[in-house]
């Protein structure tokens, strides 16, 4: 065979083979193409390599140097078409998803409502010119219960109402009066905590609000959960009186449940409170109680090195659930916490 009829058989084939992968348009047909041209056993390249050996030793290189241009150029082609139709696997060409169908939307998280509940108290009181401020969640006697005039032998540092760390010390080896008890901790029972870490770091006057955890071993009911969540708030400067607190709270009650709500304070008794007052609100024709508040004792001044006779303040304790509860219509604390997003997601 001479020089010239070889490269032209090979430029026709060239050709050939690249119409044919081009117009392929599904995975059979470039398959088939494949077979016809670059096949091992029957394709058309391997009949050119034959011919190869019918051709004049001295135009041998002319023609290998073609013929490596040939398969250079068809696979490439190959290749080209081949990721065109995905891949050239035919299960990959298959639709894998119908276009027409609506897509699926991936599902967003969002604030949990306890979470919202506490942005708004916070943006409430705010605009009353209330800080944030905070505490940690492990506390030690002397600012969950001793600087809040809760002497050692009240009911309220019972072991069966409060969670105490496991380092606690048995009632014998208590120091209580002694503010760096050492290895004694518990989880704090109440935000009235963050009442004294304030007061010792920061001189009258005072305006902060605590938002946060705390911890009770209360069995869960529609009411109460053993984890739940207050609202501290503590006013302290010159002149302060109950008139302000009821002001205070009044003015948030109706800015968080509306303006028809109604509050009522209730004489009542706290150690770290004197007056103390229970705030309780209607719902649904009944008086639920909503926290505690009252004008800050003297001894929990002067537990803190505030003089009593130049300053006076009022704190409260609200449930931050029970806020949440009565502003959405939640009848059982227990759902707050349930991981059922049908509940969960209405918020
Ligand atoms: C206190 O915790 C006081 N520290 C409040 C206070 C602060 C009084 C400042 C005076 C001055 P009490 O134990 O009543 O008070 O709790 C306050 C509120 O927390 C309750 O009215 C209720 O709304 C909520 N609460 C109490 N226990 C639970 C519980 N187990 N689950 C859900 N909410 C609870």
């Amino acid at each position: 065979m001479s020089l010239s009829n070889f490269l032209s058989t090979l430029d026709d084939l060239q050709q050939q083979a690249l119409d044919a992968f081009e117009t392929a348009n599904d995975a059979d047909s470039l398959e088939e193409a494949r077979v016809r041209y670059l096949g091992a056993k029957k394709g058309a390249l391997k009949d050119v390599q034959k011919q190869m050996g019918a051709i004049d030793p001295s135009d041998r290189k002319t023609a290998g140097m073609r013929l490596n241009e040939f398969k250079t150029k068809v696979q490439a082609s190959f290749d080209e078409s081949k990721a065109r139709l995905g891949g050239g696997d035919q299960s990959s060409l298959a639709p894998t998803f119908d276009p027409t169908l609506p897509g699926i939307r991936p599902q967003l998280g969002h604030v949990h409502p306890i979470t919202q509940t506490i942005n708004h108290l916070m943006e409430i009181m705010g605009r009353m010119g209330f800080e944030a401020a905070e505490g940690p969640e492990v506390e030690d006697p002397w600012h969950n219960f001793v600087a809040l005039n809760i002497p050692e032998d009240h009911p309220a540092r019972d072991p069966l109402d409060n969670f105490y760390l496991a380092t606690a010390k048995t009632t014998s080896e208590k120091t209580t009066s002694d503010r760096n008890v050492e290895g004694e901790q518990l989880l704090r029972s109440q935000t009235s905590t963050v009442q004294i870490r304030v007061m010792e770091h920061q001189s009258p006057p005072i305006r902060v609000i605590s938002l946060g955890r705390v911890y009770r071993p209360d069995d869960p009911d529609a009411t109460h959960f053993p984890m739940f969540h207050q609202m501290e708030g503590l006013y302290v400067d010159e002149h302060v009186t109950m008139a302000n607190l009821k002001t205070v709270l009044r003015v948030f009650a109706t800015n968080y449940l509306g303006g028809d709500v109604q509050i009522r304070f209730r004489p009542s008794f706290f150690p770290f409170t004197e007056p103390s007052v229970e705030v309780d609100f209607l719902w649904n024709g009944t008086w639920i109680e909503f926290g505690g508040a009252g004008m800050v004792d003297p001894a929990v001044f002067e537990s803190v090195g505030y003089d009593p006779e130049k300053v006076s303040g009022f704190a409260f304790g609200l449930g931050v659930e029970r806020l949440c509860m009565r502003r959405h219509g939640i009848t059982d604390i227990r759902d707050l916490y349930s991981c059922d997003m049908r509940f969960l997601s209405q918020f």
